[in-house]
């Protein structure tokens, strides 16, 4: 294998390039192992170089990046391609940026480049408050170099004419992706489906709901409220406008409107909301094993309970607690038992295979599956799959009095959906369950049945 130290001339020149802490630049092999890496990992993400020796350039990928980054990388190495991608990667402090990659591949290493693009965007937010006098062409320019920078953001026209919403679209659709709806209830089934829009630009006056009634709507359901929404409508009076404002709406703009002025308040409230989800990411997930934290599951639990309610479905809960942790940690010290939490947390996580299951650290030692639309068998299969795949992690525990391997034991609950007030006692009779499944012998998962109260313990097999 040729080293990528080819020369001493060919040397030099890496290493002054090297030097240079502009951006992100490493060297990887083929498998994505760190070789090089410049002096910008440590102000960027906080890594020295001995610190990724060792260290794969996959390990600080965000875990819900990383089939795609996975992916990425190996159409560019059978492709023997340049590859641009952004992914959202760890820094040393634990918290997420939002990374833009290039990869190029040369025989049996990857060079790669990578620059942090939250902090562009968030110069380009300060940018926009004190620079309003930039022309027309900077600014297209400036909106093609962003759409490149990361997925495109996604708006919403609704209006009742359609010869409203085709002027609207063609403006906006070189930018972003452009949704259309003709009334308020396709709006309403838009923002509440599982791509929904960045911003919504809302017409008033429409048949059978009305804007007003639109924007009321979205602000109440929990997964919508935080939807930014511009009035765009023929109604000039100030009192709509302050009435519009008052909803919640973040700006009012009267028709007939100058498109440029529209996309330049677009492109300002977007690039807030580009920034507002950065920020929600590092709320969200925990910071040590990566997966959703408890804000994040008491958040999914109150929309899981009303979805659920409405569509008269099972909503199933499961606690689940490691065995005997405290014996690990004093057998094997603090730093491996969050290295124990680190995976236990990550074959939860990707145990659970539909696109609405939640898996979250609770806290401490204790984590908590979500499962909508999944009745007690269901619930059960689940529980006994995440048993088994811990213990076939075979992480070595010899104190422990169960099985010389981590286990864990499960409470499961599912809501009965004839009964309401099974819903608000879920988490309380999951948390009973478990406690049973200690009591009785750990490594087992234990089932209440919130319709009876029944309870069963499934016995641990292995
Ligand atoms: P049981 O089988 O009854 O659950 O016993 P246990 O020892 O797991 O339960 P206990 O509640 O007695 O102890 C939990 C331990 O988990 C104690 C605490 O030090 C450890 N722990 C909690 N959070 C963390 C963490 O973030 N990192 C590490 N390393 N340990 C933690
Ligand atoms: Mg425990």
């Amino acid at each position: 294998m040729k080293s990528f130290y080819d020369t001493n001339s060919q040397n030099e020149i890496l290493e002054r390039i090297f030097s240079l802490t502009l951006g992100l630049l490493c060297v990887t092999n083929l498998n994505g192992q760190f070789l090089k890496v410049n002096a910008a990992w440590k102000i960027t993400l906080g890594y020295s170089m001995n610190e990724l020796t060792q260290k794969n350039l996959i390990d600080f990928v965000h875990p819900n990046d990383l089939d795609a980054t996975l992916f990425a990388i190996k159409e560019l190495i059978n492709q023997n391609d340049v590859l641009n991608f952004t992914n959202r990667y760890r820094s040393k402090e634990g918290t997420y940026c939002y990374i833009e990659w290039e990869l190029h591949r040369y025989g049996n290493f990857l060079y790669i480049a990578a620059r942090d693009i939250a902090q562009t965007k968030i110069s380009e937010v300060s940018n926009q408050e004190f620079k309003n006098n930039i022309d027309e062409k900077q600014e297209q320019n400036r909106n093609n170099h962003e759409s490149s920078l990361s997925k495109r953001q996604r708006v919403l026209i609704v209006d009742d004419s359609p010869l409203n919403t085709k002027v609207l679209e063609q403006s906006l659709s070189g930018d972003y992706d452009v949704l259309v709806a003709h009334s308020g209830m396709k709006a309403l089934s838009i923002a509440n489906s599982t791509e929904p829009p960045d911003i919504i630009l809302l017409d008033i006056v429409m048949p059978e709901m009305n804007g007003y009634e639109v924007c009321k709507k979205l602000h109440l359901n929990q997964s919508t409220k935080e939807l930014p929404i511009i009035f765009l409508t023929s109604l000039n009076q100030a009192d709509s406008e302050e009435y519009g404002l008052k909803l919640g709406a973040i700006d009012y703009i009267t028709k007939p409107f100058s498109i440029a002025i529209v996309k330049a308040k677009i492109k300002n409230h977007l690039a807030l909301k580009y920034y507002q989800d950065v920020l929600k990411i590092n709320t969200d997930v925990d910071q040590l094993t990566n997966i959703a934290n408890r804000r994040r599951f008491d958040e999914m639990l109150s929309i899981e309970i009303k979805k659920s309610k409405r569509t008269g479905s099972h909503l199933s809960l499961l606690m689940i607690d490691i065995d005997h942790f405290k014996l690990y940690n004093d057998t094997y010290g603090h730093l491996e038992g969050d290295e124990c939490l680190r995976k236990v947390a990550f074959i939860l996580k990707s145990t659970l295979k539909r696109p609405g299951d939640l898996a979250a650290r609770w806290g401490g030692e204790e984590f908590t599956c979500l499962l909508p639309d999944t009745d007690n068998k269901g619930a059960a299969k689940i529980a006994e799959l995440l048993r088994i795949a811990i213990m076939d992690l075979r992480i070595l525990h010899n104190s422990s009095p169960v099985k010389k391997v981590v286990t864990i034991s499960i409470g499961a609950a599912t809501s009965n959906p004839s009964d309401e007030a099974s819903y608000e006692t879920l988490l309380r009779h999951a948390d009973d369950a478990l406690y049973k499944a200690k009591a009785s012998g750990r490594n087992r998962i234990s089932i209440e049945q919130l319709s009876t109260y029944a309870h069963r313990s499934i016995k641990a097999i292995g």
